[in-house]
């Protein structure tokens, strides 16, 4: 090797390091082994909980809508900080042990990890903080993100940190900044007259650092949201931020959303502009919102956020509830896009998980006991598409691949017909009920035999192990 090439491969790495915000970085370790538990878990529980959770789509009385996120109510009826507060903080009263329910219910679905909101767009963070006095600690005497992570951990679920840096009560954050981002004061001058967005940022930097120092080993940050018109350095010292999250939490991973590029996953505004591409500079994944990318995004790590009715934050009004085979059914498909599903709760003012929330989360759980290997630590599916179902695969440890076919429409005739090449001897197992299926290999397809009835209504599934070397999906992708 020259000198020269020795000498950068040096001084290459320091410098990435240092450029990362601290030497300790040097030894930190590498996206991918962050990554792996991540990949591995493919199943979220998302919450939305704070002020606007009191309010529940109501606003001096009347319902402000039935659609559309209700976190957003303060928006919506246009209220300066000062009048949402006098309204909402006397409506929010978190009850005792709230979070060991969260946290039981995300156990009992089968998620691996909970993402949860330390601060919305409203501002009221539900950390104690010595930097502001709009929050739990301030206003309630309680640490809300302290119990929260203690729950998590007690049920052994990885912690998620949800921040907006977006900010509707800092009375330094300069909403005439962007004419992309919401504020319900957009268009109106600065109440208090001039207004100095670095304060805002140097706020939003410090808050961060208390929730990066104080709650043990975080492990995801997830940013919301930047817009075209103003984002990452020039709007957060994003690169600072996210520098300094990982000199104190080096196993942490985040999301895009500080940034709002091509390079970063974005292809403008709106919650399905996404591009298939991410810089890992931007982040550590990309978050496609409220649907699933059509072919997955290959090569580029992704999860799908999504509410079960039409709101993030609790809402009385809102009964468009998803039905549980729908949510079984897109949790399927994303894995078999290779991708993870981060459901959201909305609790109500007390930390009450609305009903059809617990019910959905319970049916998804009964499907999961049975079928969650078939998730779990999974990769896309190797066929272009199947006309009945879904597909994910498994490497084994004997070298073989074990693909697990998800059937939506079961077969009237008891034939599944996949289109797959198979030599040689093998097994296709119903993993619903235990029992061994018999199959035919043809030079176009494989014909697995099945009962006359399908065993689970959302989705049956079958295992069955394959020789890389001696088989392989026709029409490959
Ligand atoms: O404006 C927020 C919204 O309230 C919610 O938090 C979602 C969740 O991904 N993020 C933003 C909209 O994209």
């Amino acid at each position: 090797m020259s000198r020269t090439l020795s000498i950068l491969c040096i001084i290459l790495p320091v410098s990435m390091a240092y450029a990362n915000g601290s030497p300790e970085l040097q030894n930190a370790p590498s996206r991918e082994e962050r990554m792996e538990w991540w990949r591995q878990a493919r199943f979220g529980m998302f919450v939305h909980w704070g002020l606007y959770s009191g309010l529940a789509g109501t606003w001096e009385g009347k319902p402000v809508g039935t659609r559309g996120g209700m976190e957003w109510i303060q928006q919506r009826v246009k209220a300066d900080t000062d009048t949402y507060a006098k309204h909402a903080v006397p409506l929010f009263k978190p009850k005792a042990d709230f979070a060991r329910a969260w946290a039981r219910l995300a156990k009992h679905a089968g998620c691996r990890y909970v993402v949860f909101t330390t601060k919305h767009h409203e501002g009221f963070a539900l950390h104690d903080s010595n930097v502001s006095n709009f929050d739990a600690g301030s206003v309630l005497g309680r640490d809300l993100v302290k119990e929260i992570v203690d729950a998590l951990r007690a049920e052994g679920l990885r912690v998620g940190f949800y921040h907006s840096v977006i900010d509707w009560h800092h009375d330094q954050y300069a909403y005439a900044s962007s004419q992309q981002l919401p504020h319900p004061l957009h268009g109106k001058p600065y109440p208090n007259g001039t207004r100095d967005h670095a304060k805002y940022v140097e706020f939003l930097h410090e808050q961060v650092d208390e929730l990066m120092s104080n709650y043990g080993p975080i492990d995801i940050m997830w940013w919301d949201y930047s817009a075209v018109d103003f984002q990452g350095n020039e709007a957060w010292r994003a690169s600072d931020l996210m520098g300094a999250v990982r000199a104190k939490q080096p196993n942490i991973i985040m999301n895009n959303r500080l940034f709002r590029s091509p390079e970063a996953g974005f292809s403008g505004m709106g919650p399905a502009a996404i591009t298939r591409q991410l810089d890992p500079i931007y982040g550590d994944f990309i978050t496609p919102e409220q649907h699933i990318p059509a072919t997955g995004i290959p090569g580029v790590d992704w999860e799908t956020c999504m509410t079960m009715n039409t709101t993030w934050g609790y809402s009385d009004h809102d009964h468009a509830w998803k039905s549980n085979e729908t949510l079984i059914r897109n949790l399927i498909d994303i894995a078999s896009k290779g991708g993870n599903y981060l459901l959201n709760i909305g609790p109500t003012s007390d930390g009450s998980i609305p009903k059809p929330s617990v019910d959905a989360m319970h049916a998804i759980g009964e499907w999961m006991r049975i079928h969650g290997e078939s998730i779990y630590a999974t990769t896309a599916s190797p066929f272009q598409e199947l006309p009945w179902g879904r597909c994910t695969q498994k490497k084994l440890d004997n070298g073989e691949t074990r693909l697990y076919l998800h059937v939506f429409d079961w077969p009237a005739d008891g034939k599944l017909l996949v289109p797959f090449v198979l030599e040689g001897p093998s097994e296709a197992i119903l993993l619903t009920t235990g029992e061994k299926l018999d199959l035919a290999t043809g030079p176009e397809q494989v014909t697995i035999f099945v009962p006359q009835q399908a065993p689970n209504q959302a989705a049956s599934v079958i295992a069955i192990d394959t020789d890389p070397m001696h088989a392989g999906p026709v029409g490959n992708k």
